[in-house]
């Protein structure tokens, strides 16, 4: 029977299961494939009714959600023409020239992608997104672009929701086929932490662009350039999508202090990036250190260097980078990217509807419905709410960014380690030490996978109580973080200026590093055996875009998909319910395949018996069903 199968095992209902416990334990997976889908979701609903989400700390339980109000558009009217249809018109050269001669600002949206990964530590769900994607493209054909994927989301939609990345893209690209769909790519890293090997980011970028990608920003975490020439060459060559090339900027260009990273220094890498082939120019300001003055200075000087489109990517953390868009407006930008207001500002992108509203008039002023935008700001203001363990509990704008310089992206996360850790009472130390390990390892930048590795030092000497002069000392019984170390040796590539000697010896105690790429040390993947090797391992349904996602993330992907044979597709489940269960008498409805929805409602849950089983009683479509469900608590 079933008690003795996995669904009943403490450690895999815990979500703790690892890939060694699934191998030592086959006889756990013997599930009966006949289960069906509404079955599958009531035993997905009566694990967390019993033993909570596994991702959710800290729930509030008098904590109640008022359904956000979807705006309204029409279904069977077809979608405005915009951006994309431009883009099939004019095909890549002339969409370009034809973005760069427009005298109107554009926006990207970022609601997405970035403002949830900055806010909401990246986990906001499909459904609540498509509830309104086809209905903003429908009321704001004139957005440049949306921001929809990449970045964190292909690791946490697996991870932590349970969803496949590519399915998500799908069915925005169904919802949304008139707007320019923007991914967010680390160069050599994807959508990962590590370098992988150069077929892999071919066939990933290939993929993405079928799937659905029109645009992708690609950057590396230390403005390396050779580190994204693979990208830019395979965007240009294999795919009909726009390459955009990001330079990340970090410190203060307009400080007298500073010598490292200067004008010259992003001119030139500008330079070299439109040699490459990039399409388009970011600028991107992961942590929102661009001041006013300096964006207008960078955009007016980049302009002049460069013959491509410039596209400004902030974050708000300071709380007044809609002055840097105001100033980088004027000095020529030509895209800036921004978020719904209600999931804008702080760690987040500035505020899409109030720059909407505050360019009314201006010469460059591109016109949108506000009070549609502001609709769609309030279902979100609304959504929001379901996510709240996932705040990151900032408050107001800090000037503190500009000594920590920690990405946006980064903050919400950090949070969250630093509770695993049991630090959370020292976030404020953490934050400053993240500076001085920026200056211990030479003043790099910082951003996904950099920025990581920073951040890993942070926690290490916050946790062990260590100064900078305390590493310093070389002590060799200290074991760095894993990602540090590989740092050092090279596998996040070369930084601007090299690594500095003396503490390249400590961390790598004396062992050697390399400067080519990391990617020329990986073996290329063998598509052809690899791939059938997978099915084999897995089912003969999987397809090349699970073999990518597997390819990229093993780990994430095999637990995933054990638990998808046994929970099924859970995208569908509605957000409070996915988070925090089902109260008595509460009901839902849950569509469980194209036109057929299930209508759930929980009764009751019985106590423990003997055996610390608890029975969850349901009604699915009017029928009595239940499900027992081994009490972990
Ligand atoms: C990411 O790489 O996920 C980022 O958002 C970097 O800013
Ligand atoms: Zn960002």
């Amino acid at each position: 029977g079933f008690l003795e199968n996995v669904l009943t095992n403490p450690t895999f209902y815990r979500g703790e299961a690892t890939v060694k416990f699934i191998d030592d334990h086959p006889e756990l997976f013997e599930i009966p494939k006949r289960l069906d889908r509404g079955t599958k979701t009531l035993r997905f609903l009566a694990n967390v009714i019993v033993n909570g989400n596994n991702d959710v700390k800290n729930i509030d339980h008098n904590k109640k959600f008022i359904a956000p109000a979807i705006p309204y558009f029409n279904k069977y009217e077809p979608h405005p023409k915009g951006s994309k249809d431009k883009l099939n018109e004019l095909g890549r050269d002339k969409f370009i020239d034809w973005v760069r001669s427009s005298k109107n600002i554009f926006y990207t949206d970022t609601t997405f992608r970035d403002a949830h990964q900055s806010l909401l530590a990246t986990r906001v769900r499909t459904l609540d997104m498509l509830n309104v994607a086809e209905g903003f493209a429908k009321s704001h054909p004139q957005t440049f672009s949306m921001e929809v994927w990449g970045g964190a989301t292909f690791d946490v939609s697996m991870r932590f929701l349970s969803e496949d990345p590519w399915k998500r893209l799908k069915l925005i690209r169904e919802a949304v086929p008139n707007i320019l769909l923007q991914m967010l790519l680390r160069g050599s890293n994807a959508v990962g932490y590590k370098a992988y090997p150069d077929n892999l980011i071919e066939k990933f970028i290939e993929k993405s662009w079928e799937e659905g990608i029109d645009i992708f920003r690609v950057f590396d975490s230390l403005n390396w350039l050779e580190a994204m020439k693979v990208s830019i060459k395979t965007i240009r060559e294999r795919t009909e999508a726009i390459a955009e090339a990001a330079i990340c900027y970090t410190g203060d260009l307009l400080s007298p202090d500073n010598k490292k990273y200067t004008l010259d220094y992003y001119l030139d890498m500008a330079r070299q990036l439109e040699d490459m082939g990039a399409h388009m120019i970011a600028i991107k300001d992961m942590a929102g250190l661009l001041k006013p003055y300096a964006a207008e200075m960078l955009v007016k000087e980049l302009k002049k260097v460069v013959d491509l489109p410039v596209h400004l990517h902030t974050h708000d953390t300071s709380s007044i980078q809609s002055a840097t868009y105001i100033k980088a407006i004027e000095a020529g930008v030509d895209i800036v990217d921004v978020a719904l207001g209600a999931v804008s500002g702080l760690t987040s992108q500035p505020n899409f509807n109030a720059i909407v509203s505050y360019m009314q008039n201006h010469e460059r002023d591109q016109a949108y419905d506000i009070k549609s935008l502001n609709a769609f700001s309030n279902y979100w203001e609304g959504v929001r709410e379901y996510y709240y363990p996932f705040e990151s509990g900032l408050k107001a704008g800090t000037a503190e960014v500009y000594e920590h310089e920690i990405p946006g992206g980064q903050y919400s996360n950090l949070k969250p380690q630093a509770i695993a850790l049991g630090l959370e009472h020292k976030f404020d130390e953490i934050k400053s030490n993240y500076a001085v390990v920026n200056q211990l390892f030479g003043d790099i930048v910082k951003v996904t996978p950099s920025s990581k590795v920073v951040g890993d030092m942070a926690l290490f000497m916050t946790s062990n109580n260590l100064t900078a002069n305390d590493v310093m000392k070389g002590d060799n019984s200290l074991a760095f973080p894993e990602s540090v170390v590989n740092f050092f040796k090279g596998d996040l590539g070369q930084p601007h200026g090299g690594f500095p000697g003396e503490i390249k010896n400590i961390i790598l105690k004396g062992e050697s590093g390399y400067t080519d790429r990391p990617n020329a040390h990986l073996e290329p993947v063998n598509f052809h055996l690899e791939f059938e090797a997978f099915q084999e391992k897995f089912d003969s349904s999987l397809t090349i875009l699970d073999f990518l996602s597997y390819s990229l993330y093993p780990k994430v992907f095999e637990d995933y998909y054990h638990r998808k044979q046994i929970y099924g597709e859970v995208t569908n489940i509605p957000t409070p319910a996915f988070f925090y269960g089902l109260k008595n008498n509460e009901e839902i409805l849950v569509q469980i395949a194209k036109g057929k929805s299930i209508i759930i409602k929980m009764l009751y849950v019985s106590d423990p018996d003997e055996k610390g089983i608890r029975t969850v009683s349901f009604e699915l479509n009017g029928q009595t069903r239940r499900i027992d469900v081994k009490d972990a608590n």
